[in-house]
């Protein structure tokens, strides 16, 4: 199976996540930044959800890491279009190395677009990548201490995952604690807790990921009629 690989455009620091963003409007696809640290789950995660979402929406997957395909080699497998972007030592993604890829997938036939971001706690959540929303893993075995280590990978979040729920009876892994911190940072943010292993807790969460997306396509449709409309009257006027 050949995978595309693709690598960090890096001359450029210029933000053109707008410029992604709209790319991503006109075709009506939504794209989805999942961040988290090198382990806590990410692939697990996409490659579950691919399981419950594919039903209802057309995905595809870039799969970001500093070197090497086994991941997109993952994705692939399931018979879902997956480009692999190596940032060849960059600890996070940038919107231009998005925009380099687009090109790379059917746009008009996606539906959604997951973004596996580098495992990383700290630069991945300094940068728009052109997403409509993001998702931060955190995992059980790497300690209940993170959220205030790493505040602004869970301030900068749309919704918390925790993965390797699992595990919970073999670490002192203080839940209580996690969630305060979560909430003393992004008192909106939802929390979930999930096993990528027992699949426990991730129908619930596709559940409220399908109701997200649904309404971020149905933006993007309105936002399409808004502007069909505006030309047509400046053509008449
Ligand atoms: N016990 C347990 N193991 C899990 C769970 N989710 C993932 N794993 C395991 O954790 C390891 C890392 O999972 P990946 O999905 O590759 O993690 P990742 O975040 O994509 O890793 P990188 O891409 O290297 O940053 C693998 O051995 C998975 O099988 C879970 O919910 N419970
Ligand atoms: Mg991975």
């Amino acid at each position: 199976m050949e995978i595309k690989v693709l690598h960090q455009v890096m001359e450029w620091n210029e933000d053109v996540s707008a410029q992604v963003k709209r790319t991503l409007g006109e075709n009506k696809v939504c794209l989805v930044n999942v961040m988290g640290s090198p382990g806590c789950g990410k692939t697990s995660f996409i490659t579950e959800l691919i399981g419950l979402l594919r039903e209802e929406f057309s995905i595809g997957v870039i799969e970001g890491d500093i070197a090497g395909q086994i991941d997109a080699e993952r994705i692939a497998a399931l018979g879902i279009p997956s480009v692999q972007l190596n940032t060849d030592g960059a600890c996070h993604i940038e919107a231009m190395s998005i925009q380099h890829i687009l090109p790379q997938f059917d746009l008009g036939s996606l539906d959604l677009l997951f973004v596996e971001n580098i495992g990383n706690l700290v630069c991945p959540a300094e940068f728009d990548i052109g997403e409509n929303f993001r998702i931060t893993i955190l995992s059980v075995p790497e300690g209940d201490d993170k959220v205030k280590k790493y505040p602004l990978m869970f301030t900068d979040t749309d919704c918390l995952v925790l993965n390797k729920c699992d595990m919970l009876p073999y670490f002192d892994f203080d839940l209580q604690a996690v969630e305060a911190d979560y909430r003393a940072v992004n008192p909106e943010g939802p929390l979930f807790q999930v096993s990528c292993r027992t699949s426990q807790g991730m129908e619930a969460l596709a559940g409220r990921l399908k109701s997200r997306i649904r309404s971020e396509l149905a933006r993007a449709s309105e936002e399409e009629a808004a502007e069909t409309a505006g030309a047509k009257a400046a053509e008449k006027a």
